[in-house]
């Protein structure tokens, strides 16, 4: 009898062990749904897919930008332009072509540029736009959808000539 009261004991002593270990297994694995709650926050990168923004046409007034290279130089008249989100501005190829509307990447609010570049028809690249060659060509940005900010363009071929421009969207 006595045998089996030690046997016993010593049996409820690992159980005891045993069930300590699990609580605290359990208190660690309660603790685990922390890092699991940050997963959503890697699926946030799918929002990097938006490469598939949809052009938003213009809604509200048209401006007109003139594309000029004369023996004054090559210009856009106004080179400096205030405009509402929704407008749009018109670029007219005037005189001394080829001229484009390019605008630098890296200088373009990150929250606007794809919508920025969804807006603009027939791309040469990113953000920019193919050469107008002829008097009178014209082309035309929407600014749907693109938020409030500082927008500078240039014309490609007459960026090292000074042929740039700042839109500034209110
Ligand atoms: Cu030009």
């Amino acid at each position: 009898m006595r045998f089996y009261g030690l046997a016993l004991l010593a049996g409820a002593a690992v159980l005891g062990a045993c069930s300590g270990g699990e609580k605290k297994a359990d208190t660690t694995a309660a603790a685990t749904p922390a890092p699991s709650a940050t997963t959503p926050a890697t699926a946030a990168p799918s929002t990097g897919t938006a490469g598939a923004v949809a052009p938003i046409p213009a809604t509200g007034a048209t401006h007109e930008v003139k594309m000029i290279g004369d023996d004054k130089g090559y210009r856009f008249e106004p080179a400096n332009l205030t405009i509402k989100s929704g407008d749009a501005v018109k670029f007219i190829m005037v005189t001394g072509g080829p001229h484009n509307v390019a605008f630098d990447p890296a200088t373009i609010p990150a929250d606007s540029k794809a919508q920025l570049d969804a807006n603009m028809p027939q791309k040469m690249s990113e953000l920019s736009s193919p050469m107008l060659m002829n008097p009178n060509e014209s082309y035309t940005i929407s600014f749907g959808g693109v938020k409030p900010g500082v927008y500078p363009f240039h014309c490609t071929p007459h960026l090292a000539m000074g042929m740039k421009g700042v839109i500034t969207v209110q």
